[in-house]
């Protein structure tokens, strides 16, 4: 294999705003990684154009851990969701690259598949538990086995999660300049959470593993309450119960309740899990591909947490590109420690522009058999859509003060 000829940055905004890198060899061999930082897109890509790539040119494309801690260590500026993000995103790249070459896809090269589909859960949402439940039943229709449920908080306009017309995907990031503002409230929200879950469990029974997105909302102390008051709901888990900068936080709510957590899609490192994972504070970890530092470092994080029995549920909203869903299915399909695969799904407009090879059937996907990751990148649709600001909200509670959003 030739060296690294060509390290490409594109910004692109099918319906929404995606990062693309493209990596080309000097005989033609191309990879591609998903960099998209939802409302922090441009930092990014600035970080890639003007400070990775041009480092690229010229090394060898199979040395893909090498470059990964050259670009870590090196920077001497570690870790931060700017720069895991750049670097997952090379990373990736590099496998794509690597998959190609030897004509194997991404999982082959990881060790072969460890089971025959990738179980994801999509996402019902309703402004009233009754809207949540027809959108359940479609869901239920669609063969999903794992249904994450979100409702809207009586005159809680700003409830996390949910679409802003009924049937339509869920879209948190706002078109504009400056941040919506939302309106929030943890008292309200604590009473009428249970209440989502007691409708469901009674209307359609055990059948689902049921998950729900807490959205970094509460308090320890809160989220322990919820938990325990949930219990006999049987979640697969609660996700994001309290924010987890503060790690030893997650302490106090697994001293009171059974209800399995998840946590970790805004953790970029190792290191940002280390006690949760240690201390057994989780049961399953949602760091991701794009976001914590591509599939060399995804791989150790998911080791790590195999000696405590966690299992991963990786991150996989809309605002991850199509790139990123592929590398992830690859993974899936082979991580020992596998728990599920969140999977929102994609526009078709969106999908055009990320031709792929995954497949989705009866509540389980699969990455499919080309070589890499098997998505590839349209530049000339994607030139069509040019780069759109949009930002996430922020959440205030009823007196004016920011909330965690
Ligand atoms: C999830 C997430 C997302 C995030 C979004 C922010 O569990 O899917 O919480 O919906 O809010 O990725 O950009
Ligand atoms: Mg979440």
């Amino acid at each position: 294999m030739t060296q690294i000829a060509k390290a490409e940055v594109f910004v692109t905004c099918p319906g929404r705003n995606f990062v693309t890198v493209k990596i080309t060899t000097g005989d033609g061999v191309t990879g591609v990684g998903d960099a998209t930082l939802n409302g922090r897109e441009l930092a990014v890509a600035s970080y890639l154009k003007d400070h990775l790539c041009p480092q690229l040119i010229g090394r060898d494309p199979a040395q893909i851990e090498d470059i990964w801690q050259s670009f870590y260590k090196g920077a001497y500026w570690r870790r931060g969701p700017v720069t895991m993000t750049a670097i997952g995103a090379i990373d990736m790249a590099l496998w794509d690259i690597k998959g190609k070459v030897a004509g194997l896809p991404l999982y082959q090269l990881l060790g072969g598949a460890s089971r025959q589909g990738v179980m994801v859960y999509c996402h019902a949402t309703g402004h009233s538990i009754d809207e949540l439940i027809d959108d359940y039943a479609k869901h239920q229709e669609q063969g999903f086995k794992a249904i994450r449920v979100q409702a809207q908080v009586p005159g809680m306009e700003g409830s996390y999660g949910i679409a802003h017309q009924p049937g339509e995907a869920y879209e948190p990031a706002i078109k504009g300049q400056r941040p919506d503002e939302q309106l929030w409230s943890n008292e309200k929200y604590l009473d009428f959470a249970p209440k989502i879950f007691d409708a469901i469990r009674n209307k359609f029974g055990f059948n689902e593993h049921l998950l729900h997105d807490v959205h970094h909302r509460l308090s320890p102390i809160e989220a322990a309450r919820l938990g325990q008051s949930i219990e006999d709901y049987r979640l697969f888990w609660m996700e994001d119960p309290t924010p987890a900068e503060n790690q030893e936080a997650f302490r106090l709510i697994r001293q009171h309740t059974v209800t399995p957590i998840a946590t970790g899609e805004v953790l970029n490192s190792i290191w940002d899990c280390k006690t949760l994972i240690e201390e057994q504070l989780i049961d399953y970890i949602r760091t991701t591909m794009t976001h914590a530092g591509g599939i060399t470092h995804m791989r150790r994080i998911a080791d790590f947490a195999a000696m405590y029995q966690i299992r991963t549920g990786s991150h996989g909203p809309s605002d991850l590109s199509p790139i990123c869903m592929g590398a992830a299915l690859h993974f899936d399909l082979w991580v020992p420690n596998f728990g599920v695969q969140e999977y929102m799904g994609y526009s078709e407009q969106m999908l055009e522009v990320f031709p792929h090879s995954w497949s989705y059937h009866n509540g389980y996907m699969h990455p499919g058999e080309q070589p890499g990751l098997g998505v590839e990148f349209d530049e000339k649709l994607a030139a069509k859509y040019p780069y759109q600001s949009a930002l996430l909200p922020i959440a205030r509670l009823e007196d004016g003060t920011v909330w965690n959003w």
